[in-house]
């Protein structure tokens, strides 16, 4: 046997909608871990150590088995592939081709229409808020959760018949959306995924808390 290995380690506030997706992960394939705070409050995300491990200054990063990762959805693919295959990595190509399509569209698609209504209505203070950009992103995540509704429909989760890495994005986006105070149409499918999500303790633990 050789020298124990360096458990993983997770720099990134517990806030971040990003870092929460990875310790979602972490919880679900029971990966144990340390983690330290950066960002927000926090700072030190700009400091030239932690520019080193991440020249894109955000958070999440992780480093396992020597090696430094960021980019919060291709840390969820990584764990999943070196501790999920068969689990939160989908066996059926289709499954797992799936998955790895609605994690693109959640950072290129929903991040962007949410963010701006997230960061008005919770951490801005009310003197401070740009209502015209909250009803822009409210319209936006609309038509993004729509996309999902009509998916979930016909689908138990994201990328098929069971929970995935494909769900591990998109879960934390759920509970910021049903959370936020701000008109919404109903979306059955949504709201029975949602109630689904919840009944896991990782997701209880990690998520589905007071926005922040
Ligand atoms: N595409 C990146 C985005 C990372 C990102 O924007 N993280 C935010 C928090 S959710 C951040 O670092 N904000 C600056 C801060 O926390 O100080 C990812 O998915 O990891």
């Amino acid at each position: 046997m050789g020298a124990a290995q360096a458990k993983l380690m997770l720099w990134g506030r517990t806030t971040s909608i990003n870092v929460m997706k990875v310790l979602w992960c972490l919880e679900e394939l029971g990966v144990p871990y340390d983690r330290e705070d950066v960002g927000g409050e926090f700072g030190r995300n700009h400091e030239p150590w932690y520019l080193a491990l991440n020249p894109n200054g955000r958070v999440p990063t992780i480093r396992d088995k020597g090696m430094v990762l960021w980019e919060s959805n291709v840390v969820v693919r990584y764990l999943s592939a070196t501790y999920g295959a068969g689990k939160l990595l989908p066996a059926d190509a289709t499954a797992r081709w799936h998955a790895e399509q609605w994690m693109d569209w959640q950072q290129t698609v929903l991040a962007p229409a949410l963010m701006p209504a997230f960061q008005n209505l919770v951490r801005r203070k009310p003197s401070e808020r740009d209502l015209n950009a909250v009803e822009k992103s409210r319209k936006a995540t609309v038509e993004a959760m729509a996309m999902i509704e009509a998916r979930l429909a016909r689908s138990a989760f994201i990328a098929g018949p069971a929970f995935s890495m494909g769900d591990i994005p998109i879960g934390p986006g759920i509970h910021r959306w049903l959370s936020l105070p701000i008109e919404r149409p109903a979306m059955p499918a949504i709201e029975r995924y949602y109630q689904t999500l919840r009944e896991r303790p990782t997701y209880r633990k990690h998520v589905a808390l007071p926005l922040a």
